[in-house]
C-alpha cells in the first residue's frame, strides 16, 4: 500500500471526506484516495481495519493513522507546516481552530435539513426556521473572517476552515440559499478552487443515487 492513502467514500453525498480530502490537498502532501462504498457490508468490515472509528476520513501516513477531519487537520499542519493550513498570527490560529471546532460539532439543522448531495439542485428550496439560524450563525462567521482578514479567503490564504466550510458552500448552492453579494462571492471562489473542480467531476461520475443517503451523512 501506498505511504499514504485517505480512506474517504461517496463523493456525492459524504461531506467529512470532502473536508479531508480538502484539507489533503491543501497541505501538498501526496497521497493515494481509497474509496468505500460504505453501504456494503464487506467494505464496512475492510473499513474497520483502515479506519478504527468505522468514519471517514482516514489518513494513513508514514504508518500512523489519523481519523477525525479536525485531527487530520492539526496533524497535517505539523507535518507539511509550510501548508499553512492554520494561519501564523496566533490571534488569527485561535481564530480559525474555533470556526473550525463550531463547524465540526455544530450546525445539527443545517446538516440534517439540507445534506450533501452535489449531483442535486432544489431551486427555491424551502428552509426551515433552525437551519436558517444555522445559516444566518455561518455568514457572520465569514462576514467577519473576510472584513477582518481581507480575503480572498476565510482567513487571508488558503487555511483549514475553507476546506471545512467548503461542503456549506456546496449546500448552499444545491438548496439555491440566497446570500448577500460578496458572501455569494466566497463561495465561488471555493467553488473555483481546482482542487473543488475535480472532486466535483468525481462525484458527476459516481454510479446512481443511494435514496436512504439523502440524509445526514
Ligand atoms: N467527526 C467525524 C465525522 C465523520 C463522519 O461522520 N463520517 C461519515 C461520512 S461523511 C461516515 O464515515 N459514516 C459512515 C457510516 O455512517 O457508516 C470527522 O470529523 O471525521
Amino acid at each position: 500500500m501506498a505511504n499514504t492513502t485517505l480512506t474517504i467514500s461517496s463523493k456525492n453525498y459524504s461531506s467529512w471526506s470532502l473536508r479531508g480530502w480538502l484539507l489533503t490537498r491543501f497541505s501538498g502532501l501526496p497521497f493515494e484516495e481509497i474509496v468505500m462504498p460504505i453501504d456494503d457490508p464487506a467494505a464496512r468490515a475492510e473499513l474497520l481495519l483502515l479506519s478504527p472509528s468505522i468514519l471517514v476520513p482516514c489518513l494513513s501516513h508514514d504508518g500512523i493513522k489519523i481519523w477525525d477531519t479536525l485531527a487530520i487537520a492539526e496533524y497535517l499542519n505539523e507535518v507539511r507546516p509550510k501548508a499553512a493550513l492554520l494561519p501564523e498570527d496566533i490571534r488569527a490560529r485561535a481564530h480559525c481552530r474555533s470556526i473550525c471546532g463550531e463547524m465540526h460539532s455544530g450546525f445539527a439543522s443545517l446538516r440534517s435539513a439540507l445534506p450533501m448531495n452535489l449531483k442535486a439542485h432544489f431551486p427555491d428550496f424551502k428552509v426551515w426556521a433552525r437551519a436558517q439560524s444555522d445559516i444566518d450563525r455561518i455568514v457572520t462567521i465569514w462576514n467577519e473572517c473576510l472584513e477582518q482578514y481581507g480575503g480572498p479567503f476565510l482567513f487571508g490564504e488558503r487555511t483549514a476552515a475553507d476546506a471545512m466550510y467548503a461542503p456549506v458552500v456546496t449546500r448552499f448552492v444545491t438548496y439555491d440559499v440566497k446570500l448577500e453579494p460578496h458572501i455569494a462571492e466566497y463561495g465561488q471562489r471555493i467553488m473555483a478552487l481546482p482542487d473543488m473542480q475535480q472532486w466535483l467531476a468525481d462525484a458527476q461520475q459516481e454510479a446512481d443515487e443511494i435514496d436512504e443517503l439523502d440524509v445526514e451523512f
